[in-house]
Formats: C-alpha cells, sequence, structure tokens
C-alpha cells in the first residue's frame, strides 16, 4: 500500500496560493470574450441585452465608435465580465462582409493567451427571414468548424416565427381568428422546422454545435436560459467560471459558483484566527472575511449598477447590517469583543452565517434587478430591508447553528459543503417567501434547466 504513496500524490495536497485562487476567477481571463454574428437586424443586439444587459448606448467601443467587429464592445457599469465583438448587420450576400468576419476570427484565433482569444461564438440566424442559408455562409461554417471554437447557433425571433405559422393556418391571415389549436399546430409547424435546420447545422458543422431557438417575448424567457445552458456546456471548462459571472439570465449558475468557487483561504483563515484562543484579534478577523467573502459575491453575481453604487464603506456596512443584526442582538459586544465567551466553533458559525446570507442577498438583488436596469441606493435599500424583516435570515441561521458544530468548524471543505446545502435550503425559503408576499413581481424562478448537460459535472447540479 505504502508504494502507491509516491512523492506525486503528497505533492498535489493543496496548498494555498492566494493570488493563484483569485486569478482562477479574476484575473487569468477576467472578461468572457464572445463575438456574435449576424445578418442586419437578426436580433443581435436585442439577444446581448437580454442575456448580458448590454446597451448601444452605454457601452464603449474603442477605436473611436465605428462599427466594427474588431472594436471590442464594454460596459463596466453594466456588466464587468463580458467583452463583446458584434458583426454588426451585413446584408444577405454581401460575401466580402462575412470574408472580414472570418479575419476577425482569423486574427483573434493567433492570439497567444486565452483572455485575447474569442470564447464563443453566437452565430444568429433569423427564423423569420424567407432567405436561404446562401453558399457563403456555408463556406464560413465550415472555416468555423475548424477553429474549434464553442459555436452556438441561435435561432432568433421564435415568436414571430409562430405567429407567421399560425396566419398561414387560419383564415385570412388573421389572428384574432386564430383559437388555442391554431396556436398549438404553429408551434408544432415551427417546431418541425427548427428540427430540420437543427439537424442540417449540426449534420454539416459535426459534434459540439448547440441550435437553440430564441425570442424576445417575456413569456420565452426560458429559450434564453436554455440559450445560457447550452452555452454553459460547450465553454471550456477553465472559463465557466468567468461565464458564470457575464450571463445574466441564471441565479442558479452564479449561486453554484459562488459556493463551489468560494476561496477556500477566505474560510481557512476564518478558522485559523478563531481557533486561536484568547485571540484579541477575532472581532477583526470576522471583519475582514465579511470583506473578502463580499467581494467574492460581488465577483460573481456581476450585478448591473454595482460598480458604481458599492463604492463606499457604508455600503458594506448596510450588508453586515442585513446580515449580522443578530450579531447585535446577540450581543456583538460581547462576541466580537476581544475577551468574547463565544468559543471557536461560536465564531466560525458567525461566519458561515454571514458568508450565506451574503449569497442569498446578492441572489435577491439579481431577481430583483433585471439585466436592463441597474441597481440603484433605493432598490438596494428596499431589498436588504426586505431581507433583514424576512423569516429567511432566522431559518438560514439556525440551519447554520445545527450543522456547524465542534465536529467540523475546523474543516474548510465540510464548512463550503455546509455553506452550499443551507443555501440551497434558504433559497427555496427565500423563494417562496418572495413570490407570495409580491405576487411574483421581481422575483426569478427556481425552474432554471438543470445543468445535466455538462459533460462529467454532476457536481453542477442545481
Ligand atoms: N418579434 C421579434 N422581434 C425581434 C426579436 N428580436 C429582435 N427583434 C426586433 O428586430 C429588430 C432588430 O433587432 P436588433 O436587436 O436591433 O437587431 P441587430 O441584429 O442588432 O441589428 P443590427 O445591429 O442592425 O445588425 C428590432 O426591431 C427588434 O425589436 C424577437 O425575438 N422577436
Ligand atoms: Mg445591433
Amino acid at each position: 500500500m505504502a508504494s502507491h504513496m509516491t512523492p506525486h500524490t503528497i505533492s498535489t495536497r493543496r496548498v494555498w496560493k492566494p493570488e493563484q485562487e483569485s486569478d482562477y476567477y479574476e484575473n487569468e481571463c477576467g472578461k468572457f470574450r464572445i463575438c456574435i454574428i449576424g445578418k442586419a437586424g437578426v436580433g443581435k443586439s436585442t439577444l446581448l441585452s437580454r442575456v448580458f444587459g448590454m446597451d448601444e448606448a452605454g457601452a464603449i467601443r474603442t477605436g473611436g465608435g465605428r462599427h466594427n467587429i474588431y472594436d471590442p464592445i464594454v460596459d463596466e457599469n453594466r456588466n464587468s465580465a463580458l467583452i463583446i465583438h458584434d458583426s454588426c448587420g451585413f446584408e444577405a450576400g454581401e460575401e466580402g462582409n462575412l470574408e472580414a468576419v472570418k479575419g476577425f476570427v482569423e486574427y483573434r484565433s493567433s492570439k497567444p493567451s486565452l483572455s485575447e482569444q474569442l470564447h464563443c461564438i453566437w452565430y444568429c440566424i433569423s427564423l423569420v427571414d424567407p432567405r436561404q442559408l446562401h453558399g457563403a455562409e456555408k463556406t464560413f461554417f465550415t472555416f468555423l468548424r475548424e477553429k474549434e471554437i464553442p459555436l452556438v447557433f441561435v435561432l432568433t425571433k421564435y415568436d414571430a416565427f409562430v405567429r407567421e405559422k399560425v396566419a398561414q393556418i387560419v383564415e385570412d391571415g388573421d389572428l384574432e381568428n386564430a383559437d388555442s389549436r391554431d396556436w398549438e399546430e404553429g408551434r408544432r409547424q415551427a417546431q418541425e422546422h427548427i428540427t430540420s435546420l437543427r439537424s442540417y447545422l449540426e449534420g454539416s458543422m459535426g459534434y459540439g454545435v448547440k441550435v437553440q431557438e430564441v425570442s424576445r417575448a417575456r413569456k420565452d424567457e426560458r429559450l434564453v436560459r436554455k440559450l445560457v445552458v447550452g452555452t454553459t456546456a460547450i465553454v471550456k471548462p477553465n472559463l465557466r467560471i468567468v461565464w458564470f459571472r457575464a450571463q445574466g439570465v441564471l441565479a442558479g449558475q452564479k449561486r453554484t459558483a459562488c459556493v463551489k468557487h468560494f476561496p477556500e483561504r477566505i474560510i481557512h483563515e476564518l478558522v485559523v484566527s478563531m481557533s486561536l484562543p484568547f485571540n484579541v484579534f477575532r472581532g477583526e478577523a470576522l471583519r475582514k472575511f465579511f470583506e473578502l467573502t463580499f467581494h467574492h459575491c460581488k465577483t460573481v453575481w456581476n450585478l448591473p449598477g454595482q460598480s458604481l453604487l458599492f463604492t463606499k464603506d457604508e455600503i458594506q456596512q448596510m450588508f453586515l447590517d442585513a446580515s449580522q443584526s443578530s450579531i447585535r442582538r446577540t450581543s456583538l459586544a460581547a462576541s466580537l469583543g476581544p475577551l468574547g465567551p463565544l468559543d471557536s466553533p461560536r465564531y466560525v458559525k458567525v461566519g458561515i452565517q454571514v458568508a450565506c446570507d451574503l449569497i442569498l442577498i446578492f441572489q435577491q438583488l439579481f431577481w430583483a434587478t433585471p439585466r436592463r436596469q441597474k441597481l440603484n441606493r433605493g432598490d438596494l435599500r428596499r431589498e436588504l430591508d426586505l431581507y433583514k424583516e424576512s423569516r429567511i435570515r432566522d431559518a438560514l441561521h439556525a440551519l447554520v447553528e445545527g450543522m456547524v458544530g465542534y465536529g467540523n468548524s475546523f474543516s474548510t471543505n465540510k464548512l463550503i459543503e455546509i455553506i452550499g446545502k443551507v443555501v440551497e435550503d434558504g433559497c427555496r425559503i427565500l423563494h417562496g417567501e418572495m413570490t407570495s408576499s409580491r405576487r411574483g413581481g421581481n422575483v426569478g424562478s427556481l425552474e432554471e434547466p438543470p445543468f445535466a448537460e455538462l459533460p462529467g459535472s454532476e457536481g453542477f447540479k442545481i
């Protein structure tokens, strides 16, 4: 047995390297670089605003505002984890234009660093465009296949397409005359068309391509979600965390990422400083733990408008209040004071409660801030108050109480596992409360598509 203990296995034991860890989700590839291609008016900008919150007005194009695929579009205020390259509309048959896009893809592929390469391409095809895919496009697909860049064919305007089908079914083409059976038939015909288009595109591209229809209609939100899930499935694994940050549609991805990528170092430091007997700096260590966790959540949730709003210490104080007026209740002074009566698991518990609170508060803010809108001070205050008043916090803290004890309060991995469990339970309670108290407004759905599609990563299921 011992002979199997090669030096190699020993050296793979985890060592904390703070620089590396923060690199992992921030620096190595701070932004997800997506390229969106499609003819004029297919709905590229509409989709980008829907998924990432980017709009044309606020975004900055480097390169002097030319409408050019080479100019990266960045909007730090809306989405600090994203760079867009927009092919901008070209007309069908304008083969020169696709050649230019090809040149651009080629140029990006030759970049040495991952952060400069294209991480994904969304090729948009309008379902209501009567024109067939033309020869230049097909040649272009062949070119893309060889580049091995994750590629999704996005079939846009699904809603309009269904309407078109229904209009063909009913008398006079008047949608007013359509009954529910006609709509069902329209959707069936639309699906039939999509299925054949899908098998054509998948067939000509080979494996590893996704095809997803989308629409701008609110009721078709699930299609946009599926687009995000589909994209997740083909994005390179080491870019997933950046993708989770960039997308503004699935709370579940962010929540999972928040737990899975919770920097172990932060928990480790918490445990160490709490376990030193008579550590006079426990209060300070808890404070630092809060700040680092806040930073982690901010990075992962990447809320629109947060970079403008979360600049002052006072804002962090508001979050701390929302989480830990209970520290005050159990006498903040005593528990955080130099010679407080609490034993070390007790301190660790407070830390874990803070972490769970923060993750769920960020989720609530995410739900309350649809991508096209920026978080403002008033919203923030309202949401934090709602959180404070809800039963959720107490329920959450009780869960942590029950799970953290002498047996596990020194194990970083166990503590992260506990955060994961508490957050998932808490999430359900929170969602239930919010839907009942607000009649459904501003509350995200818990029914997000599961991550079943992710190759070999059971741990990613929501
Ligand atoms: N019915 C319907 N209309 C859509 C949908 N998506 C976009 N549109 C409309 O199509 C028009 C063009 O949308 P854009 O998002 O500006 O298209 P684009 O691809 O960015 O166009 P260019 O920037 O000119 O290349 C707008 O009037 C949109 O409202 C959709 O899913 N369904
Ligand atoms: Mg556009």
